[in-house]
């Protein structure tokens, strides 16, 4: 940890600080739930959030869960991927993304990206794909959706189905279609850090019909639309109040985008002529929830490295994270057996987790706050040249 004799910032600046929406009608849901006595299993707030979700991504079905990690496999599952079978992932995502495979027996298999990007490398995504694989669950990074045409084309080539881990991605567009609606299915995450939050959450959004039905039995122990035993199933549904939370989020999404919005502009304009280091964009001509800013500090070019900033910025109490560092395949228990998950080195994603570092925004600041971020981040940049003293 970096000594720093006077943060500058006495409280600390968090990077995934949950976004709330009007409290007042959070507890009135709450309370309405209480009223009811009906807490989960399918309940009303749960059914209005799962339509709010379907009408705002366009796709036919919304099925809640938990959260996304269990979204992701009973997506795969409901998908007809079985364990043994592979699926080719980014290794450049939250180790979730990885794990949820993993855990219930499917393999991940890890491809490069672009670094652009940061989503799968269509291209090397097929040099992976071999005769044990069953899938594709590309990951729309930050919110910059993958190339989907891309990887369509090859799930339709090689007859295997095509999921995508959405975790960053509601309110985002590709082509100016909401993220949602492709594939066999994209799976959403609503954790306290995300964009719209339940305090714990996802789901599973799909135009695929019997792929939702397979989804709903199997988040409530199998049980068909008769309450009969169709199939294997577990229990991962949301409940009431955690669908409160959300439907009282999206109340809120408009403004949250425009704060979002307005806070990587801060950023962008805050870093600009800074060697070496630059805001991530957001995909050209589509919408974006901005719910991430993501600088890159390319250390040859800056002069130092990106862990010596996200030291200094911890010093001075802005809890920036390395997300997403290392790769996956370089964690556990991936690297351990890279044979199995990674055939190829992964240079690319190597180089980007390098660089990469995710810095607050949201609600809880502003102009004030981002101009000293960046003025910190100005004056660990020896390239840069000497600024004025900070504290
Ligand atoms: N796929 C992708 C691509 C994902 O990024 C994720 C989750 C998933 C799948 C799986 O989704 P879920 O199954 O969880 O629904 C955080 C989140 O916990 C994790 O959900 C998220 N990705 C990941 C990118 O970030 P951590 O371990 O870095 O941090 P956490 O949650 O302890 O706290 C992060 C920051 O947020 C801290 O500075 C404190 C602040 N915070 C956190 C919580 C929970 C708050 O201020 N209030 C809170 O309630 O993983």
């Amino acid at each position: 940890m970096p000594s720093t004799a006077t943060p500058l910032f006495a409280e600390p600046l968090h990077v995934g600080l949950p976004n709330v929406g009007d409290r007042v009608r959070l507890m009135e849901r709450i309370n309405g739930a209480l009223d009811r006595l009906w807490l989960t299993n399918n309940g009303p707030l749960v059914r209005e959030f799962e339509a709010r979700i379907a009408a705002l991504t366009g796709a036919r079905h919304c099925v809640t869960t938990c959260n996304a990690t269990t979204g992701i496999q009973i997506a795969a599952k409901a998908a007809g991927i079985r364990a043994g079978d592979e699926v080719i992932v980014p290794s450049f995502t939250w180790v979730a993304t990885a794990h949820a495979l993993e855990w219930i027996g499917i393999v991940p298999v890890f491809c490069d990206v672009d670094e652009e990007t940061g989503t799968a490398d269509v291209a090397h995504v097929e040099r992976l794909i071999g005769p044990n694989t069953r899938g594709i669950l590309g990951v729309h990074v930050f919110g910059y959706p993958c190339d989907i045409e891309g990887l369509s084309a090859l799930a339709r080539r090689y007859g295997i189905p095509l999921l995508f881990d959405a975790a960053h991605a509601l309110g985002c567009t590709y082509r100016g279609r909401p993220i949602g609606g492709f594939g066999s299915a994209e799976i959403f995450s609503f954790h306290a850090t995300k964009f719209i939050n339940t305090f714990e959450g996802g789901a599973i959004v799909t135009n695929d019909d019997e792929l939702a039905e397979r989804a709903r039995a199997m988040r409530q122990q199998g049980l068909d639309a008769e309450h009969r035993v169709a199939g294997p199933g577990t229990v991962a549904r949301m409940n009431e109040i955690c669908a409160a939370m959300g439907l009282t989020a999206l109340e809120a999404m408009d403004s949250l985008i425009e704060v979002n919005r307005r806070n990587h502009g801060h950023y962008e304009e805050g870093l600009a002529g800074v060697a070496g280091v630059r805001v991530r964009p957001m995909a050209p001509d589509e919408h974006a929830n901005y719910q991430y800013v993501v600088i890159e500090i390319d250390a040859e070019v800056a002069g130092v490295h990106r862990d010596v900033v996200n030291d200094i910025l911890l010093g001075h109490n802005v809890l920036s994270r390395r997300y997403f560092d290392p790769g996956c395949h370089l964690d556990e228990p991936y690297r351990s057996n890279t044979s199995r998950h990674a055939p190829l080195p992964l240079p690319r994603t190597e180089a980007l987790t390098d660089r990469v570092l995710s810095l607050p925004t949201g609600p809880a600041i502003g102009p004030a706050e981002i101009s000293g971020i960046c003025e910190i981040i100005r004056q660990a940049v020896p390239a840069y040249g000497p600024a004025e003293a900070l504290v």
